[in-house]
């Protein structure tokens, strides 16, 4: 039985609660929500993040037929002939600091991604420890931002993956970033209610984000970015959680009519900074998105120190 959505879609999200002992044979991508240190399962990654409400969850990116896995050098992956899904996991310390780490990470990648048959990167999550420490352009977020677009190198701005960025409340010491690749390369889709990303003034620090607001496959899924309450370049009602989710949404839904307004939402994903949730919220972005289940929602800071929400959404 194929997932709802357009024809060609080919790649689906399903989230587990249940813990299997390995993974099914179709799933390219595995990301784990548990508080906790508990047994690794091959091929998933651990993100050191946690549900809101302490369930352990199971983001499993399932494809059609079987994929295969494989390690090169410090990047493990999981791939079929369209596409390819790695993962690279460095130890802080091992660098001067965060630009550091986060350029090698990105170097790694793309001397990577070079050699791949699936060379195309269209989305990439990042994940790193405390993510608005530090003061001005020291704060470890535009630290980061500094160290991957070095990492990027000559990588062309119109070429830029869709992606998300969020910190961990708990320090794991180490940089993770993985990302899903593709044999044909996609469309950048950009929101027209935002400036894009990699243009961003020297506001928020001296090198901007490096990343498209969403992402259009060959397969016809639309990718968004991890999306907030920004209008223009500027954050929008600092402080007031449920302001922030309506502009967020406004935000999604724009970038989904600019993306041709195809698909169902499906992989709805919510990052809530610290762990005050609020009643009715997941409903209130379920309905605002007109997605059929309720969203995945996880507690997570978000890169500028006002926002208290970032919601990712892909359409199939
Ligand atoms: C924003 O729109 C909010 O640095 O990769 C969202 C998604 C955000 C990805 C990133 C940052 C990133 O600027 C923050």
């Amino acid at each position: 039985m194929r997932a709802v959505g357009s024809e060609a879609a080919s790649l689906r999200v399903e989230v587990m609660s249940a813990r299997p002992e390995r993974l099914p044979e179709d799933v390219i991508l595995a990301l784990a929500y548990e508080a906790g240190d508990a047994a690794a399962i091959p091929g998933v990654l651990q993100t050191g993040l946690s549900t809101l409400d302490g369930a352990a969850a199971l983001e499993l990116w399932r494809t059609p037929g079987p994929v295969t896995g494989g390690v090169d050098g410090p990047v493990r992956f999981r791939a079929n002939p369209e596409f390819l899904c790695g993962a690279i996991d460095l130890d802080e310390s091992g660098f001067r600091g965060i630009a550091d780490a986060a350029e090698s990470a990105y170097r790694r990648i793309r001397e990577f991604q070079d050699r791949q048959a699936q060379r195309h990167l269209l989305r990439v999550w990042n994940f790193i420890d405390s993510i608005n420490e530090g003061n001005g352009d020291l704060e470890r977020y535009r630290q980061f931002c500094i160290g991957r677009a070095r990492g990027l190198g000559d990588l062309a701005s119109e070429r830029l993956p869709a992606a998300t960025a969020v910190g961990r409340a708990s320090g794991t010491g180490r940089v993770q970033v993985c990302w899903l690749a593709g044999r044909a390369p996609g469309r950048p889709i950009e929101n027209p209610r935002q400036v894009r990303a990699y243009h961003y003034p020297m506001l928020y620090g001296p090198s901007p984000p490096a990343f498209a607001r969403g992402m259009r496959l060959e397969t016809g899924e639309l990718m968004g970015s991890g999306t907030s309450s920004i209008v223009g370049h500027e954050s929008r009602h600092a402080g007031d959680l449920q302001a922030q989710v309506d502009e967020t949404i406004a935000n999604l839904r724009e970038l989904h009519r600019a993306g041709g307004g195809s698909g169902e939402p499906a992989g709805l994903k919510v990052y809530l900074r610290g762990r005050n949730g609020a009643p009715g919220l997941a409903e209130k972005i379920r309905s605002g998105l007109s997605a059929s289940g309720p969203p995945l929602v996880i507690a997570a800071d978000i890169c500028r120190r006002e926002l208290l929400v970032e919601i990712e959404c892909l359409w199939i």
